[in-house]
């Protein structure tokens, strides 16, 4: 069975948050940061600690006390380059086959994963991002003045801007879950976090969908990891961490500059439908969550808020359509389903299990201003602090960002002749995919970019044991 007292909270269970810190730090003094990390240590929160957070937090709301109990999570991690500086092996980390640690991403990001680069050959990054970052702090909780405290108290730990600092930081950036309705929804409007794997051994209820994955999918040294790893690196896993700015009054211009005129029944929509269902089809589900593949040219609410239906959709049948759900659709090229799965006949099947990935992170920055919704230019810089567990970055993140988002023809077995084209929301590259209308497969719209990257690093969240008798060590 699973050591929930070992395992970082994040990974399984998700720090409960409204809000959430990730704090990027640079360690400056190796020896003296061990010994600060021993008193750190106390703070990390579990996988068995969120659980009984969220039991306390439903008790709460059962004896219908108002407002939220304070309450924070921390969870740490640390680069290849954090490895090197605390002289830490991390070899069995950075495989031979699994080189994206070891590399860092802002070599990935130009050599993999599309992102834009300046003239010297850098990413267009944040220059945080450019500077070698060692380590990074996830610190959520009810509120901002709950969290706030926690940095503070972090970073007196560790003597940040005192004689005795053994971390430099380098920055420390705010995400927050939208306001009112919009709770649980990105800043394009659309519900997220609908599909993350239910792994094997840890979730008692297992919804109709996707196969659960073995825990090693997402946990180092558990069974289906195909790596050996060193004791003190089991029980961890790898972070993928983005920073993703959304040009979100261009996006909705977008929809309403290209209206999808009649729906796959050949019934009329007027404008306001016919955007509503582009930006459906570019996403897979609806604003709602609702997904396509089920609910095609309506919202379906309901559907929406079934976790026993919302993801239960393979794509079946639907290797040569894209009547129902355009091959580039955002769900469709990071988790294809069927179309990998259950190939035509003579094509043997391509497992998909190695390459879920487990997604936390949240959004940053403001709401909408009303000069942003008039003007349909994007003043103030808002997104996703992306992040995503898997064992693999290779096999993960990385692989879906480059070998199917930015990828022209993926999903691969059609024989349509139109290619699929970019995932329209994070592919990297010329723009454009076909199937946006259902009844003109083969027309191909173009588009500008949506999401920006603006930074991002790679790290391995280790567990209570590696953190205390390896690194703290
Ligand atoms: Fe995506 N979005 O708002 O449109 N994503 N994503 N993503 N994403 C998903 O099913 C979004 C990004 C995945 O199992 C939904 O939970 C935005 C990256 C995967 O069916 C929505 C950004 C990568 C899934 C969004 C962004 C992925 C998924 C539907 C960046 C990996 C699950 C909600 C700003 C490389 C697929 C849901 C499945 C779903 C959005 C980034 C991957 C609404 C805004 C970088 C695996």
């Amino acid at each position: 069975p699973l050591d929930l007292n070992n395992i970082q909270g994040d990974i399984l269970s998700g720090l409960p948050k409204k809000t959430q810190i990730y704090y990027f730090f640079e360690i400056t003094d190796a020896t003296k940061f061990r010994h600060d990390l021993r008193k750190f240590i106390p703070l990390v929160e579990t996988v068995a600690g969120v659980l009984k957070d969220r039991d306390a937090i439903d008790n709460h709301k059962k004896n219908k006390h108002p407002g939220l109990i304070p309450m924070t999570g921390v969870n740490i991690s640390f680069s290849h380059k954090g490895f090197v500086k605390l002289g830490i092996d991390d070899s069995t980390l950075a495989p031979a086959v699994d080189k994206a640690f070891k590399t860092g991403q802002q070599i990935d990001a130009v050599n993999n994963l599309g992102d834009p680069k300046k003239s010297d050959g850098s990413p267009d990054w944040d220059s945080h991002f450019l500077q070698d970052i060692h380590g990074m702090f996830i610190i959520s909780g009810d509120c901002h003045n709950s969290i706030k405290k926690k940095e503070h108290e972090i970073e007196q730990l560790f003597g940040v801007q005192t004689s005795q600092a053994s971390i430099k930081k380098i920055v420390a950036i705010r995400g927050d879950v939208r306001p009112g309705a919009e709770a649980g929804h990105e800043h394009f409007g659309f519900l997220d976090g609908v599909s993350n794997p239910a792994v094997i051994g840890f979730d008692k209820v297992i919804n109709p969908g996707p196969k659960p994955v073995e825990p090693g999918v997402l946990l180092t040294g558990q069974p289906g990891d195909s790596f050996t790893r060193a004791p003190w690196a089991t029980d961890g896993s790898f972070i993928a961490f983005r920073y993703l700015f959304q040009q979100v009054p261009e996006f909705n211009e977008f929809l309403k500059q290209n209206p999808i005129a009649k729906d796959g029944n050949g019934n009329a929509l007027t404008p306001e439908e016919g955007s509503e269902l582009l930006g459906a089809r570019m996403v897979g589900r609806w604003k709602s969550g609702a997904p396509i593949d089920l609910a095609p040219f309506k919202d379906d609410p309901v559907l929406a808020a079934d976790q026993k239906r919302n993801n239960d959709f393979f794509f079946e049948g639907e290797i040569n359509s894209q009547l129902r759900c355009p091959f580039a659709t955002h769900v469709r090229k990071t988790n294809p389903r069927n179309d990998l799965e259950v190939p035509p006949p003579g094509i043997a099947p391509i497992p998909i299990e190695g390459r879920r990935i487990m997604r936390r992170g949240i959004q940053f920055g403001p709401e909408l201003t009303k000069e942003e919704k008039a003007k349909g230019k994007t003043e103030h810089g808002r997104g996703l602090l992306f992040a995503s567990y898997q064992t693999n970055i290779t096999n993960g993140f990385q692989f879906l960002q480059q070998s199917w988002a930015n990828t022209q023809n993926f999903p691969p077995f059609e024989t349509q002749p139109e290619l699929p084209g970019l995932d329209p929301l994070i592919g990297q590259g010329v723009r454009s995919m076909s199937g946006l209308d259902p009844l003109a497969e083969q027309k191909v719209l173009s588009m500008p970019t949506f999401i920006v990257p603006r930074g991002g690093e790679y790290f391995f969240a280790p567990s209570l044991k590696g953190l205390k008798e390896t690194i703290a060590a």
